[in-house]
Protein backbone atom coordinates (compact mmCIF):
# COMPACT_ATOMS: atom_id res chain seq x y z
CA UNK A 1 0.00 0.00 0.00
CA UNK A 2 1.98 3.24 -0.90
CA UNK A 3 -0.61 5.89 -0.28
CA UNK A 4 1.36 8.76 -1.37
CA UNK A 5 1.11 10.27 -4.85
CA UNK A 6 4.68 11.58 -5.09
CA UNK A 7 3.75 13.98 -8.24
CA UNK A 8 1.07 15.71 -6.22
CA UNK A 9 3.88 16.45 -3.59
CA UNK A 10 5.80 19.45 -3.79
CA UNK A 11 9.12 19.75 -3.29
CA UNK A 12 9.55 20.24 0.34
CA UNK A 13 7.77 17.27 0.97
CA UNK A 14 9.77 15.35 -1.01
CA UNK A 15 13.34 16.27 0.04
CA UNK A 16 11.13 15.70 3.98
CA UNK A 17 10.63 12.15 3.08
CA UNK A 18 13.81 11.70 1.27
CA UNK A 19 15.29 12.92 4.79
CA UNK A 20 13.23 10.50 6.67
CA UNK A 21 14.75 7.24 4.09
CA UNK A 22 18.27 9.05 4.59
CA UNK A 23 18.45 9.51 8.80
CA UNK A 24 16.11 6.87 10.08
CA UNK A 25 17.68 3.18 10.32
CA UNK A 26 14.53 1.56 11.44
CA UNK A 27 11.47 3.67 11.32
CA UNK A 28 11.37 5.06 7.47
CA UNK A 29 9.95 1.67 6.56
CA UNK A 30 7.33 1.68 9.30
CA UNK A 31 6.03 5.64 8.93
CA UNK A 32 5.47 5.38 5.48
CA UNK A 33 2.66 2.46 5.68
CA UNK A 34 1.19 4.19 8.45
CA UNK A 35 -2.57 5.02 7.75
CA UNK A 36 -2.58 8.47 5.68
CA UNK A 37 -3.91 10.24 8.29
CA UNK A 38 -1.16 10.23 10.04
CA UNK A 39 1.78 9.64 7.71
CA UNK A 40 3.05 13.16 7.41
CA UNK A 41 2.30 14.09 10.75
CA UNK A 42 4.43 11.48 11.96
CA UNK A 43 7.14 11.70 9.05
CA UNK A 44 7.61 15.52 10.25
CA UNK A 45 7.59 14.41 14.15
CA UNK A 46 10.40 11.95 13.27
CA UNK A 47 12.37 14.58 11.44
CA UNK A 48 11.96 17.57 14.26
CA UNK A 49 13.76 14.92 17.16
CA UNK A 50 15.67 13.57 14.48
CA UNK A 51 16.56 17.21 14.16
CA UNK A 52 16.79 17.86 18.23
CA UNK A 53 19.07 14.63 18.73
CA UNK A 54 21.25 15.86 16.26
CA UNK A 55 22.47 18.63 18.13
CA UNK A 56 22.42 17.02 21.09
CA UNK A 57 24.88 14.54 20.04
CA UNK A 58 26.95 17.23 18.38
CA UNK A 59 29.93 17.03 20.92
CA UNK A 60 31.37 20.48 19.20
CA UNK A 61 28.56 22.72 19.50
CA UNK A 62 29.57 24.35 22.90
CA UNK A 63 26.83 24.58 25.64
CA UNK A 64 26.67 28.62 25.61
CA UNK A 65 24.83 27.90 21.88
CA UNK A 66 23.36 24.63 22.19
CA UNK A 67 21.63 24.95 25.44
CA UNK A 68 19.37 27.74 23.56
CA UNK A 69 19.05 25.74 20.28
CA UNK A 70 17.47 22.70 23.03
CA UNK A 71 15.25 24.70 24.73
CA UNK A 72 14.03 26.99 21.81
CA UNK A 73 13.80 23.98 19.38
CA UNK A 74 9.94 24.44 19.80
CA UNK A 75 9.75 27.95 18.69
CA UNK A 76 12.56 27.43 15.52
CA UNK A 77 9.76 24.72 14.24
CA UNK A 78 7.86 27.71 13.56
CA UNK A 79 11.05 29.94 11.83
CA UNK A 80 10.47 30.10 8.26
CA UNK A 81 13.87 29.22 6.47
CA UNK A 82 15.32 28.63 9.58
CA UNK A 83 18.47 26.01 9.01
CA UNK A 84 21.82 25.39 10.92
CA UNK A 85 25.03 24.18 9.85
CA UNK A 86 26.80 22.38 12.26
CA UNK A 87 28.90 19.57 12.94
CA UNK A 88 27.06 16.67 13.48
CA UNK A 89 28.23 12.98 13.66
CA UNK A 90 26.88 11.62 10.86
CA UNK A 91 26.86 13.44 7.42
CA UNK A 92 23.11 12.58 6.52
CA UNK A 93 22.15 14.44 9.99
CA UNK A 94 24.04 17.31 9.27
CA UNK A 95 22.48 18.15 6.11
CA UNK A 96 18.59 17.23 7.66
CA UNK A 97 19.92 20.69 9.44
CA UNK A 98 21.32 22.39 6.54
CA UNK A 99 17.87 21.74 4.62
CA UNK A 100 15.39 22.03 7.82
CA UNK A 101 13.54 24.95 6.82
CA UNK A 102 11.49 21.67 4.47
CA UNK A 103 10.78 20.56 7.64
CA UNK A 104 9.46 24.27 9.00
CA UNK A 105 7.79 24.50 5.49
CA UNK A 106 5.47 21.15 5.93
CA UNK A 107 5.25 22.00 9.58
CA UNK A 108 3.02 24.70 8.96
CA UNK A 109 0.24 22.63 7.10
CA UNK A 110 -0.19 20.10 9.10
CA UNK A 111 -3.34 20.16 11.30
CA UNK A 112 -3.14 22.42 14.51
CA UNK A 113 -4.01 19.83 16.91
CA UNK A 114 -0.99 17.74 15.53
CA UNK A 115 1.33 20.69 15.28
CA UNK A 116 0.59 21.08 19.07
CA UNK A 117 0.87 18.14 20.14
CA UNK A 118 4.31 18.07 18.20
CA UNK A 119 5.55 21.20 19.49
CA UNK A 120 4.58 20.33 23.18
CA UNK A 121 6.57 16.96 22.94
CA UNK A 122 9.73 18.88 21.39
CA UNK A 123 9.88 21.60 23.79
CA UNK A 124 9.60 19.12 27.34
CA UNK A 125 12.43 16.80 25.30
CA UNK A 126 14.85 19.77 24.41
CA UNK A 127 14.41 21.21 28.01
CA UNK A 128 15.13 17.59 29.10
CA UNK A 129 18.14 17.66 26.86
CA UNK A 130 20.06 20.69 28.15
CA UNK A 131 19.48 19.63 31.79
CA UNK A 132 21.52 16.70 30.97
CA UNK A 133 23.91 18.40 28.62
CA UNK A 134 23.96 20.99 31.14
CA UNK A 135 25.50 19.08 33.91
CA UNK A 136 28.82 18.71 33.20
CA UNK A 137 28.94 15.36 35.65
CA UNK A 138 27.03 14.09 33.04
CA UNK A 139 29.51 14.11 30.28
CA UNK A 140 32.07 13.43 32.17
CA UNK A 141 31.04 10.49 34.55
CA UNK A 142 27.77 9.77 33.30
CA UNK A 143 24.14 9.19 35.12
CA UNK A 144 24.42 8.39 38.80
CA UNK A 145 21.26 6.67 39.89
CA UNK A 146 18.89 4.29 38.14
CA UNK A 147 16.20 6.90 38.65
CA UNK A 148 18.52 9.64 36.69
CA UNK A 149 18.40 7.18 34.34
CA UNK A 150 15.18 6.35 33.44
CA UNK A 151 14.67 10.03 33.66
CA UNK A 152 16.75 10.79 30.57
CA UNK A 153 15.24 7.88 28.91
CA UNK A 154 11.85 9.57 29.80
CA UNK A 155 12.71 12.66 28.21
CA UNK A 156 14.39 10.59 24.58
CA UNK A 157 12.09 7.98 24.81
CA UNK A 158 8.88 8.01 27.07
CA UNK A 159 7.91 11.45 25.83
CA UNK A 160 8.07 9.91 21.82
CA UNK A 161 5.43 7.25 23.13
CA UNK A 162 3.57 10.35 24.98
CA UNK A 163 3.53 11.99 21.93
CA UNK A 164 2.92 9.20 19.80
CA UNK A 165 -0.01 7.72 21.80
CA UNK A 166 -1.76 11.83 21.54
CA UNK A 167 -1.39 12.03 17.56
CA UNK A 168 -3.17 7.96 17.67
CA UNK A 169 -6.16 9.00 19.83
CA UNK A 170 -6.07 12.03 18.27
CA UNK A 171 -6.64 10.69 14.55
CA UNK A 172 -8.98 8.59 16.15
CA UNK A 173 -7.05 5.59 15.56
CA UNK A 174 -5.96 4.15 18.84
CA UNK A 175 -8.23 3.83 22.15
CA UNK A 176 -8.51 6.94 24.56
CA UNK A 177 -7.99 4.89 27.47
CA UNK A 178 -4.28 4.79 26.35
CA UNK A 179 -4.13 8.27 27.81
CA UNK A 180 -4.88 7.24 30.73
CA UNK A 181 -2.31 4.74 31.62
CA UNK A 182 0.56 7.06 30.64
CA UNK A 183 3.08 4.30 32.54
CA UNK A 184 1.97 2.27 29.63
CA UNK A 185 3.38 4.57 26.78
CA UNK A 186 6.39 5.52 29.31
CA UNK A 187 7.62 1.55 29.04
CA UNK A 188 7.31 1.18 25.45
CA UNK A 189 9.72 4.18 25.20
CA UNK A 190 11.85 2.67 28.51
CA UNK A 191 12.34 -0.79 26.44
CA UNK A 192 13.27 0.75 23.04
CA UNK A 193 15.99 3.63 24.54
CA UNK A 194 17.35 1.41 27.56
CA UNK A 195 17.77 -1.77 24.88
CA UNK A 196 19.77 0.84 22.38
CA UNK A 197 21.66 2.08 25.57
CA UNK A 198 22.94 -1.47 26.30
CA UNK A 199 23.70 -2.19 23.02
CA UNK A 200 25.92 0.91 22.17
CA UNK A 201 27.59 0.98 24.65
CA UNK A 202 31.14 0.46 22.68
CA UNK A 203 29.91 3.77 20.34
CA UNK A 204 28.61 6.05 23.18
CA UNK A 205 32.10 5.17 24.93
CA UNK A 206 33.74 6.44 21.61
CA UNK A 207 31.59 9.31 21.77
CA UNK A 208 32.80 10.30 24.98
CA UNK A 209 29.01 9.65 26.49
CA UNK A 210 28.19 6.87 29.28
CA UNK A 211 24.57 6.43 30.24
CA UNK A 212 25.23 2.97 31.90
CA UNK A 213 24.28 4.42 35.53
CA UNK A 214 26.89 4.36 38.08
CA UNK A 215 24.15 3.12 41.17
CA UNK A 216 24.30 -0.46 38.80
CA UNK A 217 28.08 -0.50 36.94
CA UNK A 218 29.67 0.45 40.78
CA UNK A 219 28.17 -2.93 41.74
CA UNK A 220 30.58 -4.94 39.21
CA UNK A 221 33.59 -2.44 38.43
CA UNK A 222 35.31 0.39 40.30
CA UNK A 223 35.75 2.71 37.20
CA UNK A 224 33.73 2.78 34.60
CA UNK A 225 36.19 2.14 31.84
CA UNK A 226 37.39 -1.17 33.40
CA UNK A 227 33.90 -2.66 32.03
CA UNK A 228 35.61 -2.91 28.86
CA UNK A 229 39.16 -4.21 30.02
CA UNK A 230 39.90 -8.14 29.44
CA UNK A 231 40.51 -9.16 32.44
CA UNK A 232 36.91 -8.00 33.57
CA UNK A 233 34.78 -9.94 31.82
CA UNK A 234 32.40 -11.52 34.01
CA UNK A 235 32.32 -8.67 36.11
CA UNK A 236 31.18 -6.71 32.75
CA UNK A 237 28.95 -9.53 31.66
CA UNK A 238 26.93 -9.44 35.15
CA UNK A 239 26.97 -5.92 34.35
CA UNK A 240 25.36 -5.95 31.17
CA UNK A 241 22.79 -8.90 32.47
CA UNK A 242 21.68 -5.71 35.26
CA UNK A 243 21.08 -3.63 32.59
CA UNK A 244 19.31 -6.44 30.53
CA UNK A 245 16.68 -6.73 33.92
CA UNK A 246 16.08 -3.56 34.25
CA UNK A 247 14.75 -3.16 30.39
CA UNK A 248 13.32 -6.78 30.59
CA UNK A 249 10.57 -5.78 33.14
CA UNK A 250 8.70 -3.00 30.82
CA UNK A 251 8.18 -6.02 28.40
CA UNK A 252 4.51 -6.85 29.56
CA UNK A 253 3.57 -3.49 30.07
CA UNK A 254 4.63 -3.08 26.00
CA UNK A 255 2.65 -6.10 25.06
CA UNK A 256 -0.15 -4.24 27.26
CA UNK A 257 -0.19 -1.40 25.33
CA UNK A 258 0.21 -3.29 21.56
CA UNK A 259 -3.56 -4.88 23.16
CA UNK A 260 -4.92 -1.35 23.57
CA UNK A 261 -4.43 -0.73 19.24
CA UNK A 262 -7.05 -1.38 16.54
CA UNK A 263 -5.92 0.34 13.44
CA UNK A 264 -3.59 -2.34 11.45
CA UNK A 265 -1.25 0.22 10.67
CA UNK A 266 -0.64 1.59 13.94
CA UNK A 267 0.03 -1.76 15.50
CA UNK A 268 2.40 -2.32 12.80
CA UNK A 269 4.26 1.02 13.71
CA UNK A 270 4.59 0.16 17.75
CA UNK A 271 5.10 -3.60 17.19
CA UNK A 272 7.74 -3.45 14.75
CA UNK A 273 10.47 -1.55 16.98
CA UNK A 274 9.46 -3.60 19.86
CA UNK A 275 9.69 -7.00 18.80
CA UNK A 276 13.41 -6.01 17.02
CA UNK A 277 14.24 -4.67 20.79
CA UNK A 278 13.26 -8.07 22.52
CA UNK A 279 15.40 -9.60 19.71
CA UNK A 280 18.05 -6.91 20.16
CA UNK A 281 18.29 -7.52 24.32
CA UNK A 282 18.54 -11.54 23.82
CA UNK A 283 21.13 -10.68 21.18
CA UNK A 284 23.35 -8.54 23.82
CA UNK A 285 22.53 -10.27 26.65
CA UNK A 286 25.64 -12.11 28.52
CA UNK A 287 26.97 -10.98 24.90
CA UNK A 288 30.88 -9.78 25.35
CA UNK A 289 30.65 -8.56 22.07
CA UNK A 290 28.79 -5.33 22.42
CA UNK A 291 31.77 -4.08 24.73
CA UNK A 292 33.90 -4.44 22.21
CA UNK A 293 31.83 -3.63 18.73
CA UNK A 294 28.15 -2.03 17.74
CA UNK A 295 26.18 -5.70 17.53
CA UNK A 296 23.09 -5.17 15.21
CA UNK A 297 20.75 -8.33 14.51
CA UNK A 298 21.22 -9.28 11.09
CA UNK A 299 18.78 -8.39 8.50
CA UNK A 300 17.24 -11.93 8.09
CA UNK A 301 16.33 -11.68 11.61
CA UNK A 302 15.04 -8.37 11.33
CA UNK A 303 12.88 -9.44 8.06
CA UNK A 304 11.14 -12.29 9.88
CA UNK A 305 10.29 -10.20 12.53
CA UNK A 306 8.63 -7.82 10.49
CA UNK A 307 6.18 -10.00 9.55
CA UNK A 308 5.68 -11.75 12.49
CA UNK A 309 4.98 -8.36 13.98
CA UNK A 310 2.92 -7.08 11.16
CA UNK A 311 -0.56 -9.64 11.83
CA UNK A 312 -1.53 -9.68 15.02
CA UNK A 313 -0.90 -9.37 18.80
CA UNK A 314 -0.73 -13.21 19.04
CA UNK A 315 2.27 -13.37 16.92
CA UNK A 316 3.98 -10.41 18.47
CA UNK A 317 3.48 -12.38 21.70
CA UNK A 318 4.92 -15.42 20.24
CA UNK A 319 7.81 -13.31 19.36
CA UNK A 320 8.37 -12.32 22.63
CA UNK A 321 8.43 -15.17 24.18
CA UNK A 322 10.60 -17.21 21.46
CA UNK A 323 13.20 -14.60 23.05
CA UNK A 324 12.59 -14.45 26.56
CA UNK A 325 13.18 -18.05 26.51
CA UNK A 326 16.08 -17.91 24.71
CA UNK A 327 17.11 -14.93 27.53
CA UNK A 328 16.09 -17.59 29.61
CA UNK A 329 18.37 -20.52 28.52
CA UNK A 330 21.87 -18.31 28.14
CA UNK A 331 21.07 -17.40 32.24
CA UNK A 332 23.82 -18.09 34.37
CA UNK A 333 23.43 -19.61 37.88
CA UNK A 334 26.71 -17.75 38.89
CA UNK A 335 25.24 -14.77 37.76
CA UNK A 336 24.19 -12.12 40.43
CA UNK A 337 20.93 -11.45 38.70
CA UNK A 338 20.27 -14.81 38.36
CA UNK A 339 17.10 -15.11 40.01
CA UNK A 340 15.42 -11.75 38.98
CA UNK A 341 16.19 -12.79 35.57
CA UNK A 342 14.10 -16.05 35.38
CA UNK A 343 11.53 -14.00 37.68
CA UNK A 344 11.01 -11.49 34.25
CA UNK A 345 10.97 -14.15 31.71
CA UNK A 346 8.66 -16.13 33.76
CA UNK A 347 6.28 -12.43 34.13
CA UNK A 348 6.48 -12.17 30.22
CA UNK A 349 5.48 -15.66 29.97
CA UNK A 350 2.25 -15.44 33.06
CA UNK A 351 1.24 -12.41 31.19
CA UNK A 352 1.10 -14.29 27.48
CA UNK A 353 -0.93 -16.75 29.20
CA UNK A 354 -3.46 -14.32 30.55
CA UNK A 355 -4.06 -13.09 27.04
CA UNK A 356 -3.81 -15.99 25.49
CA UNK A 357 -4.51 -19.28 27.61
CA UNK A 358 -2.67 -22.15 25.76
CA UNK A 359 -5.56 -24.54 26.68
C1 LIG B 1 8.59 10.16 16.11
C2 LIG B 1 8.68 7.79 15.24
C3 LIG B 1 4.94 3.72 19.74
C4 LIG B 1 3.94 4.41 22.00
C5 LIG B 1 14.82 10.69 16.67
C6 LIG B 1 9.51 5.38 18.89
C7 LIG B 1 17.44 9.31 19.64
C8 LIG B 1 15.17 4.68 20.64
O1 LIG B 1 20.73 8.04 18.71
O2 LIG B 1 18.02 6.36 16.07
O3 LIG B 1 21.04 6.42 16.81
O4 LIG B 1 21.33 5.66 19.17
O5 LIG B 1 18.67 4.15 17.03
C9 LIG B 1 10.60 8.70 16.46
C10 LIG B 1 6.35 4.39 21.73
C11 LIG B 1 13.87 10.63 18.97
C12 LIG B 1 10.87 5.85 20.92
C13 LIG B 1 15.43 8.42 20.83
C14 LIG B 1 11.43 9.73 17.08
C15 LIG B 1 7.64 4.30 21.04
C16 LIG B 1 14.92 11.52 19.50
C17 LIG B 1 12.14 5.89 20.16
C18 LIG B 1 12.81 9.19 17.23
C19 LIG B 1 8.45 5.56 21.24
C20 LIG B 1 15.66 10.91 20.70
C21 LIG B 1 15.69 6.36 17.99
C22 LIG B 1 13.32 6.29 21.06
O6 LIG B 1 16.80 5.43 18.11
O7 LIG B 1 19.07 6.28 18.35
C23 LIG B 1 9.35 8.89 15.96
C24 LIG B 1 5.14 4.18 21.16
C25 LIG B 1 13.83 10.21 17.67
C26 LIG B 1 9.67 5.61 20.37
C27 LIG B 1 16.16 9.51 20.42
C28 LIG B 1 15.61 7.08 20.33
C29 LIG B 1 14.95 6.72 19.16
C30 LIG B 1 14.68 6.06 20.38
P1 LIG B 1 20.62 6.63 18.25
P2 LIG B 1 18.15 5.53 17.29
MN1 LIG C 1 20.70 4.56 15.62
MN1 LIG D 1 21.15 11.77 21.65
MN1 LIG E 1 21.45 9.92 18.69
MN1 LIG F 1 4.14 10.35 29.61
MN1 LIG G 1 22.26 5.06 20.83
Amino acid sequence: VHERDETKECESLRRCFFFLDKTSRSFAAVIKELHPELLVPVCLFYLVLRGLDTIEDDMTIDLTTKEPLLRDFDKILERDGWTFDGNGPDEKDRQLLVEFNVVVEEFKKIKPAYRAIIKDITKKMGDGMADYANNAEHNINGVNTIKDYELYCHYVAGLVGEGLTKLFVEAGLANQQLLVRADLHESMGQFLQQVNIIRDIREDLDDKRRFWPKEIWSKHVEKFEDLFKPENREAALNCNSEMVLNALQKAPDCLYYLAGLRDQSVFNFAAIPQSMAIATLDLVFRNHQVFETNVKITKGQACRLMVDSTQNLRLVCDVFKRFSRSILKKNDPKDPNFLEISIACGKIEQFIETIFPSQ
